[in-house]
């Protein structure tokens, strides 16, 4: 599984940029750094560790000098990989950064795969695996909350949580192997209730970070909003006016738009891609048809729907049909055009089921931050921030599983069966808490886990 060669990759981005990072990590990289690297002042010698250091990079054959640098060593385990790291920091032009890797190369780095920075990382132990996947929605993170929470990841924060969970368990597991191995002590009934109890807290400490996934996930990943309604209601209008630009066309003539036109926006640190959509109703034109088709596609993947109905035209069969359509979604009804005089039936909405609506104009900019906050608790739920979220489908289902085996464990402490059966249940628990953690040695997965990372990180 783990490779002891040296790796190399550009670690910052391609393009022309200020500087550029060449990062070498094994146990090579020191040895590279010396035939490449010519020290300032003709000094030459032991490097000294965690110093940068001025210099050229020549190409020891030729002599020929690529570049002026700083150069850092970073002897192990003080370093992000916990081997000898080196760092080249040149100026940033791609060709350049180019030449300078190669060179490396030639003198017998590998080039690194996506990742294999922080995967060196995690398999000598300077990052467990939640940690290291913190590093990835770090780099990724689009808001001040997004990159927050991964920080927070990063430092640790979900693993002492996760350890804290299995520190309960292992208690709980620890009594009953210990009436596993004295059966004439046979768990009291009394002791029953207390295991049962301490498993019952535990479960609803999990169920409560599984509760918080839906949260962490939004803001990791943003919330996709689909503007849906009948054609001409000002779907485009109000998209336009929530976005501040114009964006989209707007016309009076009603079926103008027909691509999905994705535009982001800000709710408060939410992210959120807000899709405006082609105007839904029954048509014999081809394009249209294919259009209300996309349209009930991003319907089906929205975190919630934008319903935008016309308030200067009565209520409509076809906005009956469309609202009808959204029973399974999470739905604010937008009513806008309430600059003209009101002709829609409120009751008509109630009679559907939904109490609260809102009066905006897109036109005249009216009501729409109150619009924004209400679309923001809509998606959020209760505006309460959890001490740690889960943001990671790979953590959640892990927690699912623990989950499950505490369920099972509580039915056969409560049944009376035997210790081991107990034992079996809340050992497959532990295993689901360690799995968030890493305690995973299965090649594939982590090629999985790792294979998202750029090259270089
Ligand atoms: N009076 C008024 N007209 C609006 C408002 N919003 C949109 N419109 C007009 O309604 C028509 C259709 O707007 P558009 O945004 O293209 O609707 P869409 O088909 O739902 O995307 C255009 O003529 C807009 O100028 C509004 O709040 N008040
Ligand atoms: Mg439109």
């Amino acid at each position: 599984m783990y490779q002891e060669d040296t790796i190399a990759a550009v670690a910052t981005p391609m393009g022309e940029g200020g500087v550029a990072i060449v990062r070498v990590s094994g146990p090579d990289a020191e040895r590279i750094a010396r035939e490449i690297f010519a020290r300032s002042g003709g000094r030459n010698g032991r490097l000294r560790t965690h110093t940068l250091h001025y210099g050229t990079i020549c190409e020891p054959k030729t002599g020929e000098v690529l570049d002026e640098v700083l150069l850092t060593l970073m002897r192990k385990p003080r370093s992000y990989t916990g081997e000898d790291v080196v760092e080249v920091h040149c100026h940033g032009g791609p060709f350049l950064v180019r030449r300078i890797l190669e060179l490396i190369l030639s003198r017998g780095a590998r080039h690194a795969e996506p990742g294999e920075f922080t995967k060196r990382a995690f398999l000598n132990g300077r990052l467990d695996l939640a940690q290291a996947e913190g590093v990835l929605d770090l780099i990724r993170a689009r808001t001040e909350k997004g990159m927050r929470l991964a920080l927070g990841q990063v430092r640790g924060g979900l693993s002492r949580w996760i350890g804290e969970l299995r520190e309960d368990l292992l208690e709980i597991l620890v009594q009953v192997e210990a009436a596993i191995d004295f059966p004439e002590e046979e768990i009291e009934l009394l002791q029953r209730d207390q295991l049962a109890a301490k498993t019952e807290a535990l479960r609803g400490k999990i169920a409560e970070l599984i509760g918080s996934y839906e949260w962490g996930r939004l803001f990791r990943d943003g919330a996709r909003v689909c503007i849906a309604g009948k054609p001409n209601v000002g779907k485009s209008s109000l998209l336009n006016a929530l976005v501040g630009e114009e964006r989209v066309i707007v016309t009076e003539v009603p079926g103008t738009t027909r691509d999905v036109v994705e535009e982001s926006i800000n709710l408060g640190g939410l992210p959120v891609a807000l899709w405006d959509t082609a105007g839904i109703r029954r048509t014999d034109d081809q394009v249209e048809k294919i259009s209300v088709h996309f349209t009930r596609k991003r319907i089906a993947e929205a975190d919630a729907v934008l319903a935008v109905l016309d308030g200067s035209c009565p209520f409509s069969p076809e906005d009956r049909a469309i609202l009808e359509s959204l029973k399974e979604k999470k739905v604010l009804i937008a009513i806008n055009k309430s600059d003209l005089s009101p002709r829609l039936d409120m009751r008509e909405l109630t009679g559907l089921g939904y109490k609260e609506t809102m009066l905006i104009s897109a036109k005249e900019d009216f009501g729409l931050d109150h619009l924004k906050q209400e679309l923001r608790s809509l998606l959020l739920g209760v505006e309460i921030e959890p001490q740690v979220a889960l943001t990671n489908l790979r953590h959640k289902a892990a927690l699912e599983r623990a989950q499950a085996s505490l369920n099972e464990a509580l039915k056969t402490l409560r049944r009376s069966l035997p210790p081991e059966f107990v034992a079996v249940d809340l050992r497959d628990a532990k295993e689901g808490l360690e799995e968030v953690i890493g305690v995973i040695s299965n090649d594939d997965i982590l090629k999985r886990i790792f294979d998202q990372f750029c090259v270089g990180k």
